[in-house]
Parts: structure tokens; C-alpha cells; sequence
């Protein structure tokens, strides 16, 4: 509880501290978690929706914490960020165990001014994974007290939670909000019972997090579920619902009574948006606001095989002779991009042809086959001729970008 400075926050501990000796005394089966790293915005330790008895009693609904708030410092707000990231860094995530188990945690980026928007924290989750993953010891002292808190199910060392996530590089240069929401958790830390029984409510935490730099911004990311590691299970969790929402308020029980009988029975579970092999539709930098002037080039072109193996790197100053055997029957392109600036896709032109765009990194000149795993091959040329290809990123219009096309000379010959 080294979290808490101020007054507001020793008059915190002692509520949770109340609250922790209610729950001992009652069995009331109350629960608690918060974002540990990166830094929350609140000193709160459970954003959850309760209506008691007692101190326990919460109405802190999400998506973001609205009690407790830091009113200065790191953290506290979009110019003192926790962190700042690189798209496509991995960064190291955790928080408090505080001796429970089992459920999800489901990670989002969102604009600050969608903060307690909840609806845009479901569309734009990027991650899902097992809330008990990557469960470490604390050290003693200053750490423990940051990362572990209250847990004391394996006295004498606490433990706590992390995973690592890699930031998606759709998102532009700017301020955003990290979301933690944590839905599933198992009823008197049982995750080897079945069914697995619900009585913790929904929880939620989040913190002011900036993204700079780091690659070129893309168009779109399709969201993934990782249960992360150390989990009982290679693809699932264990959890007692797998959504948010059912067990909106604690306890997720028949009449919200402390001893009453679970609402909800669970087993080892994907997140519902996961379920039955389904995958989230992809998320859009379209969504996020943009940075306006910058530039946007090609970095480098490749030969590629039709399962994207790249056989040669492409020549700017020269006649790039693509000899057409048995090492290599069919072939496409891959364009690979630089820039500051969002890039909406990159436009492959031939004289004469159609241009095909290519909406998604990677950035290649044909599509995959329906129904297939390959690449579609590209035919656009004729033997023993020289053919141009100009490779162009495409920027989001109505910005001052300075776009850096390259084109590529290629002869096709038979061996
Ligand atoms: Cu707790």
C-alpha cells in the first residue's frame, strides 16, 4: 500500500483495510486488483461495482477509474504519463494478485477523450489473455509494496501478475489510455474446482500511457488472445464467465448475497469474443486522430515466393533480372515502408495496368488465394522484357505528407 501518499489515501487503507477484515469476518467473497505497471491513475486497488456491507461497497463502474483519481505527479494525466511506448515495442505489464485467481484481463488503447467510454474500450481491445499469468515473487520492501499489496496466499512472499504486450503499430504519435479490465475471477481462489463458480464482479483500471515513435504507422490490427505464461493451460483460461457484463456487480451471486449460490458457472474458457475459433474484427488507425505533416517513403522492395518468402532484395539503379526455375516457378512483391506519418496502404502501378493496393502490412502485390495460404502470383510481365513497377505508401489525405514513391525495374527470364 506504498502506493498511497496523501491523506485521501491513508483514509483509503484504512477503508481497505476495513473492507479486508468485513471479507474475513463474513466470507463475503470481495475481491480486489489493480494496474501495477504501467502506474494507474487512480491509488484505488478495486474499481469494481458493490453495494456492501460496509466499506466494501463501490460504484465504480469503467471503464476507467472514477474514484480516487491522482491530482498530480506521473500518472496523473496525459502530460505527466505513466509510460511511453514505440509501436511495436513489447512492454511489461502487472498487477496486484492480492490473493485471487482465474478469469481474464483484456487490454485496450484508447483516445483520452474516450476514457470512460465503454463501448470504445470493447471495440478497441487489442489483447486478451488469463488474469493469472506470469505469476513472480516480490522482492521485499519498496517492490513488494508496489507490485504485490495484499497478497499473502503463499506467505511469506507475495506474488503478483504481469504479462508483455506488444503495442500495435496503429496507433499514431499522441496521448492515449491504457484500459485493464479483469472479468471471470473464480470464486474463493478454488481454479482447480468445477464447475468454476462466479462471485467476483467485473474490475477495471487504467492509465495514461504516450506512444512515440517506433515504426510506421499501418492501417489495421486484428486483436489476439495470448493466455500469456506460467497459465494452466496452453489456450484457455479458467474463469467463471468469459465476458464482461454478467458479472457486472459483486457478488455475481442469486440476490447478491455474500453466501448465495453463483449466478454464473465456468471451466476452462476463451474470451467470448474468441469463442467458437471466431477472431475480433481488425482494429483502424482511421479511428485514432493523426499527426497532420510528415513523410512517408519506400524502404526497401522484395521477390518473394507465393508463401512470402523473400527471395531477393530489389535494385533501384538497375535492371533486377528475376530468374524464373525450379527454386522459384511463380512470384510477387513486398514493399516495406518508412515514415512519421500514417500509412493507409501501399499502391503497386505497372504502365498500362491496373494498380493493386495493398491495404495491410505486410505490404505485398498480390493477395493470398481464397481459401488458401499462398499468395496469388503476379504475371504482369513478359519474358525477356523489362517491366516498371512503381511502389507508392499511400498516406491518409487532407495532410501534408510528402510521399517518397520507388520504382523498380524487373526482367523475368526463364533458367
Ligand atoms: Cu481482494
Amino acid at each position: 500500500m506504498g502506493r498511497r501518499t496523501s491523506a485521501t489515501a491513508v483514509a483509503a487503507v484504512t477503508a481497505l483495510l476495513a473492507a479486508a477484515t468485513v471479507a474475513a469476518l463474513s466470507g463475503v467473497a470481495t475481491a480486489h486488483s489493480s494496474l501495477t505497471q504501467p502506474a494507474s491513475m487512480s491509488f484505488t486497488t478495486d474499481c469494481r461495482v458493490s453495494r456492501g456491507p460496509g466499506p466494501t461497497a463501490r460504484n465504480c463502474p469503467g471503464p476507467c477509474p472514477n474514484i480516487m483519481l491522482k491530482r498530480h505527479g506521473v500518472g496523473s494525466s496525459s502530460s505527466q504519463p505513466a509510460a511511453t511506448y514505440r509501436r511495436g515495442q513489447t512492454v511489461r505489464v502487472r498487477w496486484a494478485r492480492n490473493n485471487h485467481e482465474g478469469g481474464f484481463v483484456r487490454w485496450a488503447l484508447v483516445p483520452v477523450g474516450s476514457m470512460m467510454d465503454a463501448k470504445v474500450h470493447e471495440q478497441m481491445a487489442f489483447r486478451w489473455g488469463c488474469w493469472s499469468a506470469g505469476r513472480f515473487a516480490c522482492k521485499g520492501g519498496a517492490h513488494r509494496k508496489r507490485f504485490c499489496i495484499d497478497d499473502a496466499l503463499d506467505k511469506p512472499v507475495g506474488h503478483a501478475y504481469q504479462d508483455w504486450l506488444t503495442i500495435p503499430s496503429i496507433y499514431p504519435d499522441g496521448d492515449y489510455v491504457l484500459s485493464f479490465a479483469w472479468y471471470g475471477g473464480v470464486r474463493n481462489n478454488k481454479p482447480k474446482r468445477r464447475p468454476v463458480l462466479s462471485s467476483l464482479g467485473d474490475y477495471y483500471d487504467c492509465s495514461y500511457v504516450r506512444i512515440a515513435g517506433g515504426g510506421v504507422v499501418e492501417p489495421a490490427h486484428t486483436p489476439t488472445f495470448r493466455p500469456g505464461t506460467r497459465t494452466r493451460f496452453p489456450n484457455r483460461c479458467v474463469a467463471s464467465v468469459n465476458r464482461l457484463g454478467p458479472c457486472r456487480e459483486e457478488p455475481c451471486t442469486v440476490g447478491r448475497r455474500a453466501n448465495g449460490e453463483s449466478l454464473h458457472q465456468g471451466g476452462e474458457l476463451v474470451p467470448a469474443p474468441f469463442a467458437g475459433g471466431k477472431t475480433p474484427p481488425p482494429l483502424r488507425t482511421s479511428w485514432f486522430p493523426t499527426t497532420g505533416a510528415g513523410r512517408l517513403g519506400i524502404n526497401a522492395a522484395y521477390v518473394t515466393d507465393l508463401d512470402g518468402r523473400r527471395k531477393r532484395r530489389l535494385r533501384t539503379n538497375r535492371v533486377n533480372v528475376v530468374a524464373l526455375g525450379r527454386d522459384l516457378e511463380r512470384f510477387t512483391m513486398e514493399a516495406t515502408v518508412w515514415g512519421d506519418v500514417r500509412v493507409d496502404g501501399v499502391a503497386f502501378a505497372v504502365p498500362g495496368k491496373t494498380r493493386h493496393i495493398a491495404r495491410a502490412a505486410p505490404w505485398f502485390l498480390t493477395r493470398v488465394g481464397a481459401g488458401t495460404k499462398a499468395r496469388r502470383s503476379w504475371g504482369y510481365w513478359t519474358a525477356g522484357k523489362v517491366v516498371k513497377v512503381k511502389i507508392t505508401p499511400l498516406a491518409i489525405t487532407g495532410h501534408d505528407v510528402r510521399v517518397v514513391p520507388k520504382t523498380y525495374r524487373i526482367k523475368v527470364v526463364y533458367k
